[in-house]
């Protein structure tokens, strides 16, 4: 396509856990449509991880998090989908209810980016997850785990 040339790019997504769920949300997206996937986006320059995490998780849900822990780091090539694309992902975990607003309700505030948020059993996960996600799960990863 027209785009220049490609780099990678950094992600950070997070981990919303309350009790044993998860918080995902279907995409709307030329990279990974129709798969669920956490809340995150764009890494902004001058930002921290846990600035960008909080910012994201406002922009797209609406949802107030206190603070946030880094989890992991994953590289994602993504060539397959229809825009390729390179992502460094950082994970970030954060509770609600605990140190945060308690019963905050997830609302969907990116409607074109995503069919809307739901709290998921991590035992019980939705599928087709998104990519990055799925290859965590997969590989046994555990986001309760301290
Ligand atoms: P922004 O303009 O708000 O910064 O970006 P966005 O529209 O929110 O970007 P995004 O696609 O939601 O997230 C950026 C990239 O992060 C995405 O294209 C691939 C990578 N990514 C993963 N795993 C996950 C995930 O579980 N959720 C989200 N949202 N992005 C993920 O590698
Ligand atoms: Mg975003
Ligand atoms: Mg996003």
């Amino acid at each position: 396509n027209g785009d220049p040339t490609p780099v990678p790019r950094v992600a950070v997504v997070v981990f919303l856990l309350k009790g044993r769920s998860v918080l995902l949300g279907r995409r709307r997206s030329s990279v990974g449509n129709a798969t669920f996937a956490l809340p995150g986006g764009h890494l902004e320059f001058g930002e921290s991880f846990e600035e960008c995490a909080a910012r994201e998780v406002k922009e797209e849900t609406g949802l107030v998090i206190g603070s946030s822990k880094f989890l992991t780091v994953t590289n994602n090539v993504m060539l397959e989908q229809p825009k390729k694309c390179h992502y460094v992902t950082i994970f970030m975990r954060a509770m609600v209810g605990v140190d945060a607003v308690e019963e905050q309700v997830p609302q969907n505030l990116e409607p074109t980016k995503c069919d809307g948020w739901e709290w998921y059993e991590w035992d019980h996960l939705p599928h087709p997850l998104f990519g990055p996600l799925e290859k965590m799960v997969k590989g046994g990863f555990d986001p309760f785990s301290p």
